[in-house]
């Protein structure tokens, strides 16, 4: 009888750093034979004796498997790491971060040289790769039907969510996801900054900070439900008018706690743009509009 290593697909990997090497232990325990390539070749020594198979070149790691999946530093270290290999019928995965247009060269670049390409964006840092209750999740695009095909070896490390078949939408994805979380850094770093010099723990803030945040992201439907519909004012519950009526406030307790007002003010001033332009009854959803180009 077969045994689980047989049945399951075998899976090349380019890269071998924390995110590399997370992924292929998870490859690994799942059972699935894994052959690996590292520039720096030590990298490799631990997985070769969790049972990988090192390769002394991409080229060579490439001619292993039929899937090929790369996660290195950026879009340039693929292409030194591709540039000998031949991926001629072969199912590229490309898991390095890149941007849209990059995903779109990459997968043109892909099909001229006779592999199907899938583009990814990784929503997970190494300790959640393998651990589903981590919540992270790996974006894929481009041809569904490649999707489907690797949809299961594909999900072992993390969630697969696929995004649609242009190739830029994994990127697109993640870079909008990740633009918003650093948006919620720089107000958490804000609100930090307003208490740092009182007597207050701001370890007591925290969890004050979490719970609050949590509850005002789902009005990310909202914002969705107004775009689709052009009404910015379907639903609304506090308009713009009170809102810029309310950055006083948020601006005079800056000056107060001696506390910059640089990260809060970029966006009040769009508030204030949105509101000239006549859009007191609409809630904030007018502000993208604003930073179309
Ligand atoms: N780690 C994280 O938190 C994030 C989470 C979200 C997704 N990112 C992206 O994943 C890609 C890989 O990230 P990583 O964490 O594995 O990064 P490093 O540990 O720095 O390893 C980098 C690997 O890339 C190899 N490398 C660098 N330059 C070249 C090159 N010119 N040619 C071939 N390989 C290259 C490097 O090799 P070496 O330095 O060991 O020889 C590592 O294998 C990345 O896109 C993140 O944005 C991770």
């Amino acid at each position: 009888m077969a045994s689980n290593t047989v049945e399951k697909t075998s899976v090349t990997l380019l890269g071998l750093g924390a995110m590399g090497s997370a992924l292929a232990r998870t490859w690994l325990a799942a059972g699935h034979a894994v052959t690996v390539w590292n520039r720096t070749p030590a990298r490799s020594a631990a997985l070769a004796a969790e049972g990988a198979e090192v390769a002394d070149s991409a080229a060579a790691a490439v001619a292993a498997n039929s899937l090929v999946v790369v996660c290195l530093l950026d879009d340039a270290s693929v292409d030194e790491a591709l540039a000998g290999a031949d991926l001629a019928g072969r199912d590229l995965v490309n898991l390095t971060t890149s941007t849209p247009a990059q995903a779109r060269a990459r997968a043109q670049s892909a099909r001229e040289l006779g592999a199907r390409y899938l583009d990814g964006g990784i929503m997970a840092v190494p300790p959640m790769i393998g651990v589903p209750e981590a919540g992270g999740f790996i974006f894929y695009s481009g041809a569904r039907e490649l999707f489907e095909r690797h949809r299961e070896t594909l999900g072992v490390p993390a969630g697969a969510t696929y995004v649609g078949d242009d190739a830029g939408f994994a990127a697109l994805h993640d870079v909008a996801l990740l633009s918003a979380m650093y948006g919620m850094f720089a107000g958490i770093a804000h609100a930090f900054a307003l208490i740092r010099k009182e007597d207050i723990d701001p370890a007591s803030l925290a969890p004050l900070l979490t719970g609050w945040l949590v509850a005002m992201a789902p009005s990310a439907h909202q914002t969705a439900d107004q775009l689709r519909s052009g009404d910015y004012t379907k639903g609304v519950v506090s308009n713009l008018a009170m809102q810029v009526a309310g950055t006083p406030t948020f601006l005079s307790t800056a000056e107060q706690q001696g506390v910059s007002p640089e990260l809060l003010s970029p966006y009040f001033k769009l508030m204030r743009r949105r509101l000239a332009e006549g859009s007191a009854e609409e809630d904030l959803t007018g502000v993208i509009d604003l930073l179309l180009r």
